[in-house]
């Protein structure tokens, strides 16, 4: 694996914290109402993400994922200007304002969504990986899912047909605790989730998914594997979200106590404890880091005010149509 040096902790904690405090914005700007719909924040489970992206080869590589879905675009290169824009229904957002929250997508830069259908990007991962090996263009797809989603049952058609083609994916579970409201042992009789895949002899196992270095050292052995030839890996990120499921959440089903508990182990004071410890910053160089993030926030912020919402005929350019559909005409 490629050394997790000084320059790399620094960047996780730049990253991570500009992923945090984006994400806070959007809270602020959906309680504003600028930002309608749904709203799923990442804020918690950043590790996963940034010791990801670490393993990957971001020239080919791509990943897939649900509906929390604003952050691992702009870890991939995606113009966090852009994202922004996109969650305001602005003309200059990823999907020209159209997709909002849940569907970012970046063919560009590899990301595929962004999918509201819970599991449903599961086989949708599968199939992927299954181009890139078809196509022999050595390329690994990240297929990531929460808990809740481990329990449809497309993951065992898709991972069947994944390990009996040696498709080149890794599948990883976010094991944030919830689904919604319902917490991991309450959905199955075990809570032990990458045990799912040993029923199919899949390499899989648990990984701590507050620790990116942790997150960076499996997620590179199941890419190699992949890469190689040898087919899926399953690794459950234990991992945490701290905010509710979407804004619109009471947070009934667990306690105060219980959040702030794993806010001790939070992935960016991790980073920051091992930056000061080995004085790979000073207090003023992270003060710097701090204070590029906040601007950052802000352009992106003030980008998405001043872009202008799409056209209305946009609207019509991006769906099916046909020559004598029997309803209205639709073009304005
Ligand atoms: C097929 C389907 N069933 C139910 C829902 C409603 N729903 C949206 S998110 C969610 C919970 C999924 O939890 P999990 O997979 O753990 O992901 P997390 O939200 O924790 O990231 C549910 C049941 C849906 N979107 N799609
Ligand atoms: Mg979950």
């Amino acid at each position: 694996m490629k050394e997790i040096t000084k320059e790399v902790y620094l960047k996780w904690y730049e990253d991570m914290l500009f992923w945090r405090k984006f994400e806070d914005k959007l809270a602020a700007l959906y309680i504003q109402q600028k930002v309608r719909g749904f709203l799923h924040l990442y804020n918690g489970q950043e590790a996963v993400l940034a010791g990801a992206l670490h393993a990957m080869d971001l020239s080919k590589d791509k990943m897939i994922t649900a509906y929390r879905n604003h952050v691992q675009p702009i870890g991939l290169g995606v113009d966090p200007r852009r994202i922004m824009a996109e969650l305001l229904g602005k003309g200059t957002g990823t999907s020209q304002g159209l997709g909002g929250s849940m569907h970012i997508f970046s063919k560009e830069h590899n990301f595929y969504g962004g999918h509201g259908i819970v599991g449903g990007q599961i086989p949708l991962g599968a199939g992927l990986a299954f181009a890139d090996k078809y196509f022999d263009r050595k390329a690994v797809t990240m297929c990531y899912f929460g808990d809740g989603a481990a329990r449809q049952g497309s993951l065992h058609e898709t991972f069947n047909m994944a390990m009996n083609w040696k498709l080149p994916v890794v599948f990883i579970i976010e094991n944030n605790g919830y689904a919604m409201g319902t917490s991991v042992e309450r959905t199955a009789n075990h809570s032990e989730i990458w045990k799912l895949g040993l029923g199919y002899e899949m390499p899989s196992g648990p990984v701590d998914g507050m620790n990116p270095v942790k997150v960076a050292e499996a997620m590179y052995e199941a890419i190699e594997r992949a890469r190689r030839g040898d087919g899926p890996t399953l690794l459950e990120m234990k991992t945490y979200r701290y905010r509710g499921h979407s804004m619109s959440d009471a947070q009934n089903y667990r306690s105060k106590e219980e959040v702030e508990e794993y806010k001790k182990i939070d992935p960016i004071t991790q980073v920051l404890d091992v930056i000061k410890a080995n004085g790979y910053a000073t207090e003023s160089e992270i003060e710097a880091m701090d204070q590029r993030v906040k601007d950052l926030v802000v352009e992106c912020e003030k980008f998405a005010e001043e872009s202008p919402f799409p056209e209305l005929n946009v609207m019509y350019d991006v769906v099916y149509e046909q020559e004598n559909y029997p309803f209205l005409p639709h073009r304005l």
